[in-house]
């Protein structure tokens, strides 16, 4: 799963990219996308980790992709805006970063600090990219009725979808407003539309200012979150004693860095689950809603297809009970079934046939 990371010129992006991933601040300012894989932070790891002391510790991952500024007022950012839109399309998840720093050395684009109106730009761009996307197709298709053709029937059922998709668009409503049934995510999944996509907002706040202060909401956002970007990323490079140090002084438990990573694999409709051993403690993830089987699979397809059942104890009751045998011994060790809804931290062990 991936969130691509995009807004308007120096709003902070690569700086947000550098604070999330640890990757350094790009010197030469490529024009082109860049990519970082990282591990979700999970603290639950931790305690299993003390318990088992595991040959290997396996961590849930989320990638981001840092996207360049463009400037969408002139053509030639324009035309960049639309070389980088299928990168951008291809993203589970979009960060939209907005500026609410002020600096001398670092104008600000169209010398102005306003994070609502930045990102209500953002929003219209990703509005108009979609109208456009869906314009083209719509008029393709209206072409291609006037004639009999063998797929007559599936054009017509995309072309109706699609003049909804438009409506919605051209009423400045997200498409999430339209495609709601899994049929109709089918049928367009393939534009990689963006306004389908979940957005979360990040309000780069200046250097030193701590906690999620966001003040503003906007319809449609899953989640809009304060960081300082600047600061985060100074965080990021520290080596992990001082992070810690620096962290307490400032009366954190993290940086924002990983409040921001687990927003985005919430908002892209994760979850985890975890098993443990002394070979391997690990965090898999899972869409939210997962049954048991397809949390078996995710293992492997063998455990899916032997399935017999899941002893499964919430990490809260293992730790209440020191340990899974503990928790057992206090009755906290459920069977599930193939359609046990798996909860977020579940720890599981699959029984299945051979
Ligand atoms: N003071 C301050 N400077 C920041 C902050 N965030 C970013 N900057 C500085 O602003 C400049 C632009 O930041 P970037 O992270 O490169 O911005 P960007 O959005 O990636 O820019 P483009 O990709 O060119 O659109 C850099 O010199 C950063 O050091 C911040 O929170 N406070
Ligand atoms: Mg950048």
């Amino acid at each position: 799963m991936r969130a691509a990371i995009i807004g308007l010129p120096t709003s902070g992006k690569s700086t947000v990219f550098s604070a999330v991933t640890g990757v350094e601040a790009d010197p030469y300012a490529s024009p082109e996308p860049r990519r970082a894989v990282v591990a979700v932070p999970e603290p639950r790891l931790a305690y299993l980790t003390e318990l088992y002391k595991p040959k290997k510790v396996i961590e849930a991952t989320f990638e981001f992709v840092d996207i360049p500024g463009c400037s969408l007022d002139d053509s030639s950012g324009q035309a960049d805006w639309r070389r980088l839109l299928p990168t951008v399309r291809q993203a589970d998840l979009l960060v939209i970063v907005v500026r609410a720093f002020e600096s001398d050395s670092v104008p600000a684009y169209q010398d102005r600090i306003d994070a609502k109106a930045d990102f209500s730009v953002m929003w219209d761009e990703l509005i108009f990219a979609d109208l456009d996307a869906v314009t083209t197709r719509v008029e393709r298709l209206e072409k291609a009725l006037t004639k009999p053709t063998k797929t007559h029937d599936q054009e017509k059922r995309e072309l109706s979808l699609l003049q909804k998709c438009r409506e919605a668009l051209e009423a400045n409503e997200p498409l999430t407003t339209v495609i709601t049934s899994v049929d109709d995510r089918r049928q367009v999944s393939s534009f990689g539309f963006l306004t389908e996509k979940p957005i979360i907002g990040v309000v780069n706040v200046p250097d030193g200012a701590i906690g999620d202060s966001a003040t503003w909401e906007a319809p449609h956002v899953t989640k809009i979150i304060s960081l300082a970007a600047a600061t985060e990323s100074e965080i990021a490079g520290l080596d992990p004693d001082d992070r810690a140090e620096f962290l307490a002084d400032l009366g954190l438990d993290e940086p924002a860095r990983n409040r921001l990573i687990r927003t985005c694999y919430e908002g892209a409709g994760l979850m985890s689950f975890l098993t443990m051993g002394t070979d391997e403690v690990r965090a898999w993830t899972i869409p939210q809603g997962a049954t048991a089987v397809e949390a078996a699979g995710k293992i492997h397809s063998d455990l899916s297809r032997g399935f017999i059942r899941a002893e499964t104890v919430a990490y809260d009751d293992l730790v209440e009970h020191t340990d899974f045998k503990g928790a057992k011994a206090a009755g906290r060790v459920r069977k599930e079934g193939k359609t046990y809804v798996v909860c977020d931290g579940d720890i599981l062990n699959i029984l299945a046939n051979p």
